[in-house]
């Protein structure tokens, strides 16, 4: 069966992976439904556009198409039977739909392939792999830029799903997410359109980043300076992954007093950090690295493990963790068990976990140590006095921002070299997976301010461009680019992506971006970005560090 899909850094050969299976681990199945249901959900955009023009209610529906294309995104879901269940929903959806427009006296006319197509499961492979991922525009520029925005639009939705789940939602990023799903399908829209898209897209992506902001920190308090433990203690434990914070938040109710520590892994880190997350007594530590070291670390760490969101790692046939990993939300794996949704609006049901948890051995201790984070927005502007004035001393000569993904391509030891190797008046200020790279080295302080300032997770860049913004008021500058700030991102899969995008959106320029470009930029589109916004690939550590330097 026949594959096409470039949506991450290890696109295959720096191209696309075409194979048997992706570097990721996806098979051809579960990628080309995976698509039919991101095609079904533009047909389905179409629908609700009218609907809502003619004021038919669709309760839930712009949630659903986040929780869907969140679905898509890499490694995130691996199987088959979600997609099947998605894309019937989203037929269903439609009908409903047509069926109140008809009602109305509507009827819509002259609609593509996928806002008709209709079939059941059995049709479902025949048409998935006709669409066999490649998005649809035979210009090349167009295609680039349909790629972007749709990347995009998976990312915003995935943090979009996130601010749903704690019961934050904003209409005009629902309706964005719709407008662009359609304008994906729109053939007449110019280059010119398509990049004013593009943009748009950041916008949004600003939107959405500030809207779950709102909901992590209104539900669970600011962030705050926080030590965390990467040893182990003595009671068995469930290790945590992913970011869904709704869900560490259940977690760690239905553990307490159980006798079952909670540890974090990979970008769950950032857990510690909330007010209301931290007191409880048994999140005693981080355990492991970035998400691409779970096939170790989930080895010695001898209990179960609850993936929220992706990053997942197709575990070896004879792992020995195998009989021990549930999902949830978003994510599924063929043979590990899914959490489902708790009934009528209580909470999922975790005790099938934790009672496994019980009959579990201790971690194995991997390493030990503290990794120090909370340093979000709020908290970083309550030491602004003693930044400024270390800034205007000379003390600290620039701030590197270094958000973004971490993964397993050799390449990535850049971002440690990098950080090694930076002048020691220098800050780094990191959120997502991105900082396991650098943030267990010994870097140091600047006058009692370390030199790793970790934000949260990787939405949280959002925190490091509100303190950029902050500090360009501070410092009464017109323009963010005069900040003695430089850009250096890792990226890797679609919530990059939006990052990214929104960075461009509030105007910041120059950004490095690797280890390598995205197979999905055309020459022309990346002549744009490099053109217009100075993006640019990354070098050797010395060059780069020069460069930036300046
Ligand atoms: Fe990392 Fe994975 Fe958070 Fe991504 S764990 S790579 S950009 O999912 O979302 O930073
Ligand atoms: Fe390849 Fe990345 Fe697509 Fe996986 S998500 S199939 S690694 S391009």
């Amino acid at each position: 069966m026949k594959m096409y899909c470039y949506q991450c850094q290890e696109a295959a050969k720096g191209i696309a992976c075409t194979s048997a299976k992706g570097v990721c681990g996806i098979t051809p199945e579960v990628i080309n439904i995976q698509d039919l249901s991101v095609y079904l959900l533009k047909g389905l955009s179409i629908y609700t556009q009218k609907a809502r023009e003619n004021k038919i209610v669709t309760n839930g529906i712009y949630k659903f198409v986040n929780h869907v294309l969140f679905t898509t995104i890499t490694n995130a879901n691996f199987t088959v039977e979600t997609s099947v269940k998605q894309s019937k929903a989203i037929l269903e959806y439609r009908k409903d739909i047509e069926a109140k427009l008809a009602e109305k006296g509507v009827v819509l006319e002259n609609l593509p392939e996928y806002a008709t197509w209709d079939g059941d499961e059995k049709d479902f492979e025949v048409k998935s792999q006709s669409i066999g991922g490649k998005i649809d525009a035979k210009n090349e520029d167009i295609r680039s830029l349909r790629a972007l925005v749709l990347y995009g639009l998976k990312g915003l939705a995935a943090y979009a799903d996130h601010a749903n789940v704690l019961g934050f939602e904003q209409q005009n990023i629902f309706e964005f997410t719709e407008k662009a799903l359609v304008s994906l399908t729109n053939d007449n829209l110019t280059l010119e359109e398509n990049i004013a898209l593009v943009l748009e897209t950041g916008k949004f992506g600003v939107e959405v980043m500030a809207l779950l902001d709102k909901a992590n920190t209104e539900t669970y308090g600011h962030p705050e300076i926080t030590k965390v433990n990467i040893g182990v203690q003595k009671n068995p434990g469930i290790l945590i992954s992913g970011h869904d914070l709704k869900d560490i938040e259940e977690l760690l109710k239905q553990t307490e007093g159980s006798g079952v520590d909670i540890y974090t892994h990979s970008e769950m880190l950032p857990a510690h950090y909330y007010p209301e997350l931290k007191k409880y007594k048994h999140l005693v530590g981080n355990y492991g690295g970035a998400w691409w070291s779970q096939k170790t670390d989930f080895e010695t760490f001898n209990g179960p493990i609850l993936f929220t969101t992706n990053c997942i790692v197709p575990p070896k046939k004879n792992a020995t963790y195998n009989d021990k990993v549930f999902t949830t939300g978003n994510t599924g794996f063929d043979g590990w068990k899914h959490i489902s949704e708790g009934k009528n609006g209580e909470e999922k049901d975790f005790s099938e976990i934790i009672e496994l948890a019980k009959k579990c051995k201790a971690p194995t201790e991997i390493e030990t140590g503290e990794i120090i984070g909370g340093f979000a927005h709020n908290q970083v502007m309550e030491l602004a006095g003693t930044v400024v004035e270390a800034v205007k001393t000379g003390a600290i000569k620039k701030f590197f921002v270094m958000a973004g993904c971490d993964g397993r391509m050799k390449s990535r030891n850049y971002y440690t070299d990098f950080a090694e190797n930076l002048p020691k008046d220098t800050v780094i200020l990191t959120a997502g997976c991105a900082k396991y790279r650098y943030n267990k080295l010994n870097l140091g302080d600047i006058g009692g301010v370390p030199r790793v300032l970790d934000a949260g997770q990787c939405n949280d860049s959002y925190s490091l461009a509100v303190i950029a913004l902050k500090l360009k008021e501070v410092f009464e500058l017109d323009d963010i680019n005069d900040l003695p700030i430089a850009f250096n991102i890792a990226w890797y899969e679609q919530k990059a992506v939006i990052v990214l995008l929104a960075l461009l959106h509030l105007g910041v320029k120059n950004i490095k971006l690797g280890p390598t470009l995205p197979a999905f930029l055309s020459p022309n589109v990346a002549k744009v970005l490099v053109e217009t916004f100075g993006i640019n690939g990354i070098n050797t550590v010395e060059e780069d560090i020069k460069t930036m330097m300046a």
